[in-house]
This record gives structure tokens, sequence and C-alpha cells, in this order.
């Protein structure tokens, strides 16, 4: 029962993580320090993403730093950024990123989680001034301590997250996550530098009638695909496609609607990541009362075979999710 863990909106992050550990008589305080490691990097990459469109500028009045290093490209920075914070903090012995082909050993031998990041999803909404995000999902390692991570300790089912979230950089910048007691939603204020409550206990409608999918590919959805999108158009729904998966998913999930990255000839094994962009929007959008599924089997209970596997993906608002999934069992 999470609500007896309520606390008010206005609650910076800080606290709000603390009297969370709080109410955990058992709890270290690593996963809690972990969390701020990350709110810290989301901060720092923030920061990084509005001053992105006045680079060019800069170096036009002199201002460009000799290195170049403000030439990187910002999902290369915004990774850089979370791996140093996650790697200063301690708690974390492994991590795989979208960026790496590799998993992460930071160093920490003693470090009890590993997590799994795309530190900057959407990246080629950068240039046109659209949201991205981050995503993140924690695990506890299954190894023993005191020796790197491996990749069993990385490849473990979304069912045995500890915490997942993501950082939505938008019109404001969000953090919103979940440490398996409900969601809670976190609105940045930049002249404070600090997240504060704003979002508590995050529930998402039960249907909706909104739905998100990249129809430039319906040539080569699966019957189910095209029979659960023309459902949608005979109801009258609507169409809501950013092209940025956190976004999407952050409007769908406080509004209610379904979003979709089905197979398609281009991905036949659908395009999102398993493990760090799947599972943790899964374990968010189920401790929030949505549904997740590939269209056929709950998306939080499938084996991972690697560490950057693909997998489609239906998520959202249960009504319409279960939808969807009785329409794919009907293909033959
Ligand atoms: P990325 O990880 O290379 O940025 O790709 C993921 C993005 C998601 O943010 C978005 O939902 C999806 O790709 C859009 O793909 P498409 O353009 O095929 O619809
Ligand atoms: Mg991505």
């Amino acid at each position: 029962d999470h609500n007896k863990l309520a606390l008010p909106v206005g609650t910076t992050l800080d606290r709000f993580i603390m009297r969370k550990q709080e109410d955990f008589p058992y709890a270290t305080g690593e996963l809690s320090q972990l969390l701020r490691d990350i709110a810290l990097a989301a901060k720092i990459v923030n920061r990084e993403i509005n001053r992105s469109g006045l680079i060019d500028i800069a170096g036009a009045y002199g201002n460009r730093n000799v290195q170049g290093e403000d030439q990187q490209k910002l999902d290369v920075i915004a990774n850089i950024r979370f791996i140093r914070a996650l790697r200063n903090g301690g708690e974390v012995c492994t991590i795989i990123s979208e960026e790496d082909e590799d998993m992460i050993q930071t160093g920490n031998d003693q470090g009890k989680y590993v997590v799994a990041i795309d530190p900057l999803d959407g990246s080629s909404n950068i240039d046109v001034n659209v949201s991205i995000g981050t995503i993140f999902s924690v695990y506890r390692r299954t190894s023993p301590t005191g020796r790197p991570g491996t990749l069993a300790d990385c490849l473990q089912p979304g069912t045995h997250q500890v915490a997942a979230g993501y950082v939505i950089y938008g019109s404001s910048t969000m953090l919103v996550y979940t440490t398996g007691n409900g969601v809670n939603g976190f609105t940045y204020e930049p002249s404070l530098g600090e997240f504060f409550l704003s979002h508590p206990d995050i529930q998402t409608p039960k249907t909706g009638t909104v739905y998100s999918i990249n129809e430039g590919a319906s040539e080569t959805f699966s019957p189910g695909v095209a029979a659960f999108v023309k459902a949608c158009k005979d109801a009258s729904f609507s169409a809501r496609y950013i092209g940025s998966l956190v976004a999407d998913f952050h409007r769908n999930l406080l509004k209610g609607g379904i979003y979709i990255y089905p197979a398609t000839g281009k991905a036949p094994k659908g395009k999102l990541r398993l493990m760090y962009e799947c599972n943790p929007l899964a374990f968010i959008v189920e401790q929030a009362g949505g549904r997740s599924s590939d269209g056929y089997q709950r998306t939080l209970d499938i084996e991972p075979k690697d560490c950057h596997m693909r997998c489609p993906i239906f998520i959202g608002s249960q009504e319409l999710v279960e939808q969807a999934e009785a329409l794919l069992a009907q293909e033959t």
C-alpha cells in the first residue's frame, strides 16, 4: 500500500527519495544514492541540451572551447555524463548503454546494482527542437560482489527490475520513476536546480482515444496490427506520433492511449530495445495501472537474449493493449 507513503506536491526529489527510504527499515540507502546520481546527471544533460542551439552562435562570438569539446554530439555527451555519474556514485558495477556495444565495467566491484540506459533517446529530434529523453532501468546483481558484473547480471527479465524511470527534456524537464510502489513525476525548476514532486502517484487511464504508431510502415503491418489501426480509425481516435519515444509515452501515460512499435518490413523484430527502452517503460506503465506486451506476451516476461535485443511493443492503457493483443491472437 503505497498511499501511506504519500508526500505533498512540492517535495524535492532528494527529500522524497530520503523519506521513501525511511519506509523500508532494511534499506541501506544504496539504491537511493543511485537514483540521486541519475538525477544529477539528468540536470547536467538538461543544461547541455538547452545550450545546444547556441553552440554555433557561441562559436561566432569566439566562445567556442579550443578542444572542440562542445562540438560532440549530444547523445555522446549524455552517455559520458550518465556513465561518469554512475561510476562516481559507486553503487553500480556494470552498465549497458545504447551507445556502447559492450558492457561497461565501472570498476565498482562492490556495487550491488547494474543499470541499463538509453542516455538520449530520439536524438534525431534534437536538431529540430523536439522533446527527447533518457530511459533507465536498475537491477540488483545476482553474481557475488568483489568482482565485475556478469552478462547474466545484465540479462535479467524485466520482472526483476528494482527501479526504472525516464527523463523528458521537453517544454519542461521532468523525471518520472518507480521503485515498484507506484509512479511519481518530478518537474525541474532550473533557476533552483531542483526537481520537485509535481505528479504524485501517477495512474494511467484504463482506456483512451489516442493511438501512436508510425503509419508510414502500414503496408508491412501484420494483419492483426492493421486490424487494430483500422479499429482506431473506425472509432475516430486521434493519431499522435512525435517519433520520440519518451515524449509519446509520457503523453499517453498522462492522458491515456496506446503506443505501438510493431514488427515492420524494415524492422522485422521491431525497432525498440528490450533492456533500456521497452522494459523500463513497461515497469512504469504497469505500476501506473497500464499494460505492455510484444503483442503476444507481457514485455516484462520476455527472456532477454542479448543486451541490445529488439522486440515489438504495445504499451499504454490496459484496455487498448488488450484489444490489440486480441486482434493479434486472431491472426492465422
Ligand atoms: P533511437 O534510439 O535511435 O533514437 O530510436 C528510437 C526512436 C524512438 O524515440 C522513437 O519512438 C522511434 O525511434 C521512432 O522510430 P521511427 O522513426 O521508425 O518511427
Ligand atoms: Mg533509443
